[in-house]
């Protein structure tokens, strides 16, 4: 089978969408960190609306900052690959073209560095993951002891982190007296421009403290929240996809039809126009990103942690379980005080609730379940504490918090091993394991202060994750929560 590439896309068959424009006419205008399925399935689409257009200055090099899988897999197909977007028994094939150039950031930092410096460049867009951040969860300062920052503070010159590399282009485009781009965070943090703009003042700071005042004055770090649910590509996905091109596409991603992209509109160099595609442009985008961490993620960390413990690979297979299905609805329904007044929440979870149904998605609980540690302050317990702090209680959230500590244990409830994918939890030597008591483990976990923060949690809420979690061991997961629902009905 041939390969996907400039010279076969003529073979694709007509039902499959295809660039529409010249790509050695391409420019590059976007340097994009961090090159993983969720941007190609997502902000590289709506670029690519905009060349199909015809606005041609926003091709984008994208660079992996760690693995060079993505680059080999992509490197002899132009950059080219397919979104297959399903829907249940429905699916679509779309050629994506707005990658015109691929970098490997620890293979060669100094090209991308050069890429960034580039004057036709005029946005640097990131998702490099919760973790990418080193923000620490009770301040958002940047966390000094992690330990690529640390490595990047020693040794500028061979840059690991985003930050590293981002102060490098900055200080020379400074220095040639060439504007700065706009930095997108696009990663699931609220606030997440917020965010980006202090770690990476204070990433600068230590090293040339007058870059540092540069970025908070002239750097624009616009926050947006991003949607699309993107599993993880598999084999099979490969072999089916290449086989409907007829070529074949060793890169494809995989996600559902449904998209969000709500983003603060701060590019003082220009931007493409996304809202053709549905994009919205807004001032704040505080409220959309409560909403999202909060009822999608939120639920879907939930899910993740009471699905693996019963055995659910799946979120779609766990959500037909009819205790979590009835978890999920009056978890919904608990959170809907902390979500901005404008949004209509029940119409919002109804459309969630089938997206999360679609059965052609096979999105893994453990793929959710990776850096859990990271993604539960957010997602969880941010939510939580706006609740107590309106008086409100809030049962199924610590219910929820108790099924992730339950989830940390290794093990399924038939005893299955479950490994965990969580490398900042494992690091925490005093975890207590399954022999310490509820009190013990509920005790230790929220006094962790890399989850928790120096707050840990309010009295009440302590007690409610404290006998969800002896309950969960007493009785099993599912009766539990079915428990928890009677009484908080
Ligand atoms: C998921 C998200 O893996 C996870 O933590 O909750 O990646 C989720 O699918 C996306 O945020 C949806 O936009």
């Amino acid at each position: 089978m041939k390969r996907l590439g400039n010279a076969t896309m003529d073979l694709l068959p007509a039902a499959v969408q295809r660039p529409q424009f010249d790509r050695a006419k391409l420019r590059t205008g976007i340097v994009h960190l961090g090159v993983g399925a969720f941007h190609r399935a997502h902000q590289a689409v709506f670029t690519d609306d905009c060349l199909n257009a015809g606005d041609m200055a926003w091709g984008i090099t994208a660079a992996s900052l760690r693995q060079p899988d993505t680059h080999d897999a992509l490197a002899p197909q132009d950059g080219l690959y397919t979104l297959s977007l399903r829907q249940n028994e429905s699916q679509t094939l779309r050629v994506v073209g707005s990658i015109g150039q691929i970098l490997v950031a620890p293979q060669d930092p100094q090209a991308l560095i050069a890429a960034m410096t580039n004057p036709d460049v005029r946005i640097v867009s990131m998702t490099i993951t919760e973790k990418g951040y080193a923000a620490d969860v009770a301040t958002g300062d940047l966390r000094l002891d992690d330990p690529a920052i640390q490595h990047d503070l020693a040794h500028p010159d061979t840059p690991r982190t985003a930050f590293c590399l981002l102060m490098h282009a900055l200080r020379q485009r400074r220095a040639a007296g060439h504007k700065p781009f706009a930095v997108l965070s696009c990663d699931n943090l609220p606030g997440n421009g917020h965010l980006l703009q202090r770690v990476l003042g204070q990433f600068a700071h230590v090293q040339d403290p007058a870059l540092a005042q540069f970025i908070a004055d002239e750097v624009a770090c616009p926050s947006c929240m991003v949607d699309r649910i993107v599993p993880a590509t598999t084999d099979a996905d490969r072999t089916a996809i290449s086989a409907r091109l007829g070529l074949q596409d060793a890169w494809p991603v995989v996600a559902e039809p449904f998209f969000q992209w709500v983003i603060e509109d701060n590019f003082p160099d220009g931007r493409p126009e996304w809202e053709r595609s549905g994009v919205e442009f807004v001032s704040n985008v505080a409220p959309y990103e409560a909403m999202k961490l909060r009822l999608l993620n939120g639920a879907h960390t939930t899910i993740a942690a009471m699905g693996r413990v019963s055995g659910y690979q799946t979120v779609a297979d766990a959500i037909q379980n009819p205790v979590i299905r009835a978890f999920l609805a009056a978890y919904w329904a608990e959170v809907t005080p902390t979500i901005a007044p404008g949004i209509d929440v029940p119409d919002y979870t109804r459309r969630l609730l089938a997206r999360f149904d679609n059965t052609a998605l096979h999105h893994k609980t453990a793929q959710i379940a990776t850096d859990a540690s990271l993604k539960v302050p957010q997602r969880i317990i941010a939510p939580l504490r706006a609740l107590v702090g309106i008086g409100r209680p809030a049962p199924l959230l610590s219910f929820a918090l108790a099924a992730w500590i339950r989830s940390c244990e290794g093990t399924d409830q038939t005893g299955a091993a479950m490994p965990m994918n969580d490398p900042r939890l494992q690091a925490w030597s005093a975890r207590p394991g399954p022999d310490s008591s509820a009190l013990d483990t509920v005790r230790a976990f929220t006094s962790h202060e890399p989850v928790f923060g120096p707050q840990g949690l309010d009295p009440a809420s302590f007690i409610f994750v404290q006998e969800a979690l002896s309950d969960i061991r007493k009785l099993g997961l599912l009766p539990a929560a079915a428990l928890r629902l009677s009484r908080s009905a």
